[in-house]
């Protein structure tokens, strides 16, 4: 089979198991993120900034992808919610089979809240629907404000551009206003959360933004029963 095809085949397959997932979190009313960037744009921090911000009775759990090494849940674990690494040992995007299989072990209901972190790579997890409600881009700002037109389709699918480590702004030639608008002219209806884990700044809204995700579903659960 030649490239094209073979490739059509995985992706089908990837949305049919993504559909599946979907399909469960809807009904176990999981509210789950999907959060993609270049590798250090700040991912595992804002991950740590959010966990450490939640009360222990808070239903939240996290899923974290790299290629190689445990680091990212070992970071995320003092927290003390449920955290599993996965590894794909060189893939350089996460597949909904491998979310699949590392629900397996948790028992469902467990949780309400799922954050992923993609491995860091801004194209080929654009292509990958792991049955997510939202996919989340992240770009820092020592990355260059035209990212959004070098790698438009992680941002075309995103719901969220978070422009991460503002407290660098000081530091260097990052033309925020631009960097927005260069997101918006590739998807207008992102929304852009402005944040710093340094110094926290920003970081209600990030929290705000997602409260507003977790109240949307439980008003959808209300009007289905
Ligand atoms: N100055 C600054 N550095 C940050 C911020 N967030 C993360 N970093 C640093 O960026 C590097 C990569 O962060 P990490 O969370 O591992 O990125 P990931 O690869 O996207 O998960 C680390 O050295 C962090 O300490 C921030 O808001 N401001
Ligand atoms: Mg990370």
């Amino acid at each position: 089979m030649s490239q094209v095809p073979l490739e059509r085949k995985v992706l089908s397959e990837n949305d049919r198991i993504a559909a599946q997932l979907r399909g469960r979190f809807a009904q176990e009313g999981v509210l789950c993120l999907n959060l993609i960037s270049s590798p250090g744009s700040g991912k595992t921090t804002l991950l740590e900034r959010t966990l450490e911000a939640f009360s222990a009775n808070q239903r939240v759990a996290v899923l974290t992808g790299d290629i190689q090494t445990e680091n990212d849940a070992a970071r995320l674990r003092r927290f003390g919610f449920p955290v599993r690494q996965i590894t794909t040992g060189g893939t350089c995007h996460l597949d909904a089979r491998m979310i699949e299989h590392a629900l397996a072990e948790w028992r469902p209901g467990a949780f309400d809240l799922l954050f992923i972190e993609n491995v860091g790579n801004l194209v080929c997890p654009a292509s990958y629907d792991l049955g997510e409600a939202a996919k989340i881009v992240v770009l820092s700002v020592t990355e260059g404000e035209d990212k959004p037109l070098k790698y438009p389709a992680i941002f075309l699918k995103s719901k969220l551009l978070v422009l991460s480590k503002t407290d660098l702004l000081p530091y260097v030639p990052f033309n925020i206003a631009a960097a927005e608008d260069n997101a918006r002219r590739i998807n207008p209806a992102i929304e852009i959360v402005k944040l710093s884990c340094l110094t926290g700044a920003g970081l209600d809204s990030w929290q705000q933004w997602i409260a507003e995700r977790r109240r949307g579903l439980e008003v959808r659960a209300e009007l289905v029963t």
